[in-house]
C-alpha cells in the first residue's frame, strides 16, 4: 500500500529551523519509531497502536514501513509477532521495537511482555525472522541491573565496531552486545545523567534512550516520563556520563514520546509519534518526522510540533 507525505519536499527545503506542520506517514495507527537505512531506504520498525485495545498498549505484533522518499511509504504489514519467540507468555504486549544491520544480518531486538528484551535475525531488512537465540537476551528475573522494565531497546554501532544496548525505563541501562549481536559483553551499567536544572523537577530520565555520534561527541536523547518532553545529553563516551542540555521536542497531548534521529539524503530526520489521526489519542498514536538542526556550537535545535 502506497501513501504520500506531501510535507516531505517542503521540509526538504526548509533551511534552518525545525518548524513544520506533522503529518502521519501513513494513515494506520503506530507508535514508537525505530527508523533505519538499508540499501537507500528509510526502514521504519513500530509498535502497531491500531491492533491494540484502545484502552492500553497491548497488541503482539511489530510493523514496518519503507520510503525511497520519504514521501511514499509502503506498508510492510504486521511482519513479526511475539510468537517469533517461543519462550514469550500468550498475548505478551510487543513494545518499542529495534533494528540494527551487521555484517549483512539484520537483528531485531523487541521488548517483550515489559520483562524480556528478545532478538530476532534475519537476511534481509523485512525478514523472515527466527528467534536468534532460543531465549531472551535480556531477562529482568535473570539479569542483575536489568532494572524494574527492561523495555525501549537501541542499538548504537560506533564506528569502532564497539555495540551497546540501551534500554529501560526511569534508570537508563546500557550493556556492550558482542559482534554476535545476541549475546552480552559485560555487566548492565546504569548510564549516568549529571547536571538535571534543579529548577525543573520533571526533567529526568523516563524512557525511549537513543544514542546518535555527530561533531566528534554522543548525543543521548530520551523521553522524560509520562507524559514526556524529548531532551538531550551530550558525553564524549557511549557508556556516558552524558551532561543534559536541553529539551528538543515539548510535551504532547499523549501521555508517552519516543524518538530517534537518522542521516539520510544529507539531512539528519528527527522521527517521534504524536496524536495525529482522527481516534488517535494515548493508545492510538501516529509516526511522524521533522528535520532536525544543528547550531554552529553542536546544539540541537528545537523541534515544534
Ligand atoms: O508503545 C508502548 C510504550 O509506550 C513504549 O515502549 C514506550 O516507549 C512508550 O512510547
Amino acid at each position: 500500500m502506497q501513501y504520500k507525505k506531501h510535507i516531505a519536499a517542503a521540509l526538504l527545503s526548509c533551511a534552518a529551523y525545525s518548524a513544520h506542520a506533522a503529518e502521519p506517514i501513513v494513515q494506520r495507527f503506530n507508535a514508537d519509531p525505530s527508523p533505519h537505512v538499508f540499501a537507500d531506504k528509510v526502514y521504519v520498525y513500530a509498535t502497531d497502536d491500531q491492533s491494540n485495545s484502545g484502552t492500553y498498549w497491548d497488541s503482539t505484533v511489530w510493523r514496518a514501513y519503507s520510503s525511497a522518499d520519504l514521501t511514499s511509504w509502503q506498508d510492510h504489514g504486521s511482519f513479526l509477532s511475539v510468537d517469533v519467540f517461543k519462550w514469550a507468555a500468550k498475548d505478551a504486549k510487543a513494545w518499542a521495537p529495534e533494528m540494527a544491520e551487521r555484517n549483512g544480518k539484520y537483528y531485531f531486538y523487541a521488548p517483550v511482555g515489559g520483562d524480556k528484551i528478545g532478538v530476532a535475525v534475519a537476511d534481509n531488512p523485512l525478514g523472515p525472522f527466527k528467534d536468534a537465540i532460543g531465549a531472551p537476551l535480556i531477562d529482568k528475573a535473570l539479569d542483575a541491573n536489568a532494572g524494574d522494565e527492561p523495555i525501549d531497546p537501541m542499538v548504537f554501532i560506533d564506528n569502532t565496531g564497539e555495540t551497546y544496548l540501551y534500554f529501560g525505563t526511569r534508570v537508563p541501562k546500557v550493556v556492550r552486545l558482542n559482534p554476535d549481536m545476541r549475546s552480552l559483553a559485560g555487566p548492565i551499567l546504569d548510564v549516568k545523567i549529571t547536571n538535571f536544572p534543579a529548577s525543573d523537577n520533571k526533567k529526568k530520565y523516563g524512557e525511549a534512550p537513543f544514542v546518535h555520534k555527530k561533531h566528534g561527541q554522543y548525543y543521548f536523547t530520551f523521553s522524560t516520563g509520562w507524559p514526556g518532553q524529548i531532551v538531550y545529553a551530550t558525553g564524549k563516551h557511549p557508556m556516558g556520563p552524558f551532561e543534559y542540555q536541553e529539551v528538543i521536542l515539548d510535551y504532547l497531548d499523549i501521555s508517552t514520546n519516543h524518538q530517534a534521529i537518522i542521516e539520510f539524503n544529507g539531512q539528519s530526520w528527527f522521527f517521534y509519534h504524536d496524536n495525529l489521526l482522527p481516534g488517535g489519542g494515548s493508545h492510538k498514536r501516529s509516526i511522524t518526522y521533522a528535520p532536525l538542526h544543528y547550531g554552529k556550537d553542536g546544539k540541537i535545535k528545537p523541534v515544534s510540533k
